[in-house]
This record gives C-alpha cells, sequence and structure tokens, in this order.
C-alpha cells in the first residue's frame, strides 16, 4: 500500500515541529477563489490542501478538483464528508471513520462505498480515526452525521477513543471541533491525548489565530487544520503566519541563523 505522503508529512512535522493543513471547503468557495488560495498556500509554507466538506452541494465537484490539483504542486489531500467526494484528482485521502459517534453509516457504510474508488483512482489512503469533540454550537458535521461529539471536559473519554483507533492500525487521530466552531479543541484535552497514544493527532475546527495554532501544536498536535479563516476574499494575507505558528523548530532555527 502506498504511504509515501503520510510518512513525507509525519517526517516534515517532525523536522519543523509541526505541519499546517489549510482546508479548501469546495461548498464555500467559487472556483477562482480556490485556485487563488491553492496557488498562494505553496509560497506561504502550507504543507499540503484537505479538500472536503460535510455535505456535498457542487455539482461541478469533480472537474474543480482537477483545476485545483493543476494549480499546485503541493500535496491534495482529500477529507471527504462521504463516499461522493471521493476523486481521482487527489494525490491521497484521510480514509477516515468516525470513532466518536455511533453511526454505521460514518463508522463503515461510507467506507466501504469509497473503497473501491480509492483503489481504482490508485489513491493513497490514510487511516484516521475521526473525533468529533463538542465546540459550544451545534455544528454542521453533527448534523449531518447524525452524532454527538465527545463532551469537553471528558478528556479521558477522548484517550479511550483514540487509543482504540491506535489498536485498531489507524495511523492517524482527527480531533475536530466542527467547521466555524465556537471553541477549538481543549488544548488539555489535547495534551492528555497526544501523551495516551504514539501516532500523530491532527487538531481542527475554530482555529482563528496564528497564538491559537501554536497553542494546538506546544499541547501535542502534530498537524493544525485551518479552513473558514481563510475563506473571505483577501484573508490569504495572513497565510504565512499560520503556517510560521506551525512550524516553531523552522522558525527556530531561522532566528538562530539571523543570530
Ligand atoms: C473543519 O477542522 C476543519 O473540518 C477546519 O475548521 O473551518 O473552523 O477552520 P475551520
Amino acid at each position: 500500500m502506498k504511504d509515501s505522503i503520510y510518512k513525507r508529512l509525519c517526517a516534515s512535522a517532525g523536522e519543523r515541529g509541526g505541519g499546517f493543513l489549510l482546508l479548501v471547503d469546495p461548498d464555500k468557495s467559487e472556483l477562482p477563489e480556490l485556485l487563488s488560495l491553492a496557488e498562494q498556500a505553496e509560497e506561504a509554507g502550507v504543507d499540503a490542501i484537505l479538500v472536503g466538506t460535510s455535505f456535498l452541494m457542487r455539482p461541478d465537484f469533480h472537474e474543480s478538483m482537477k483545476r485545483l490539483k493543476s494549480s499546485t504542486s503541493l500535496p491534495v489531500i482529500l477529507f471527504p464528508g462521504s463516499a461522493s467526494q471521493v476523486s481521482p484528482e487527489a494525490d491521497a485521502i484521510l480514509f477516515m471513520s468516525l470513532i466518536s459517534g455511533r453511526n454505521a453509516t460514518y463508522l463503515i457504510e461510507e467506507q466501504v462505498k469509497g473503497a473501491p474508488f480509492v483503489k481504482a483512482y490508485d489513491l493513497e489512503a490514510i487511516s484516521t480515526g475521526y473525533m468529533l469533540i463538542e465546540s459550544g454550537s451545534y455544528t454542521s458535521v453533527e448534523y449531518v452525521s447524525g452524532t454527538r461529539p465527545i463532551p469537553r471536559n471528558k478528556p479521558d473519554l477522548a484517550c479511550a477513543h483514540a487509543l482504540a483507533a491506535q489498536y485498531l492500525g489507524m495511523k492517524m487521530i482527527y480531533m475536530e471541533a466542527g467547521s466555524g466552531a465556537n471553541h477549538s479543541v481543549p488544548d488539555d484535552m489535547i495534551q492528555q491525548v497526544s501523551a495516551a497514544i504514539d501516532i500523530p493527532m491532527i487538531v481542527g475546527g475554530g482555529i482563528v489565530s496564528p497564538d491559537e495554532v501554536s497553542q494546538k501544536i506546544t499541547a501535542g498536535a502534530a498537524f493544525v487544520v485551518v479552513g473558514t479563516r481563510f475563506e473571505a476574499p483577501g484573508s490569504f494575507e495572513r497565510l504565512r503566519e499560520y503556517a510560521d505558528a506551525c512550524h516553531p523548530k523552522a522558525h527556530a532555527d531561522t532566528t538562530q541563523i539571523i543570530r
């Protein structure tokens, strides 16, 4: 099975202290904006582009993916809300199971529907335990998946879920507060889960500043995902600050060189 993108991202995150994944939601941006964002991402120091949404409403999704893929040399990784978002125009897919929920559709059914396409398109499948964490509001992913999140004051429950994913052989944990969440995943929960597991953790949802990115990395996230913050036209200018906050070791080295 292919694993080169996973290995490359993990190696880079190890060297630079973390990795920055930019989420592009195909339902929220027009094609020219998607392309412009992808073009600027590489220059800004983004490690990879995630593409996905809770509920796809874009009829030209596959054509848009093709244009997006040809506009960047960064890895393009699918972050699908369902099997209908498996596209041949990507390098890899976060092959996720919504392990915090008890809805068989998102635990295994969509995966069964999507698996033949992942194989046919020769996508690198990165097995990921996807955990929804309570964020202070009712999010799209909760509504669409019909699942309840893990309470934000129950890190022990989050640890048990993450460990189960690791023992099932999953390669990553994604702790998700939900797109546009009021509150991101709590730092103490990130700390406790990252101490409990040996696989890399992605953290996303409701992260709105470089300082918040730094806090998630310091707490133990290997990768931080930001999407909503860069959906407004012209918001790209601060992309580099977010990427730098995800790469504390690279930043420290540069500072030393300058000194
Ligand atoms: C959502 O974790 C991602 O699935 C990113 O969330 O859009 O809130 O940055 P935001």
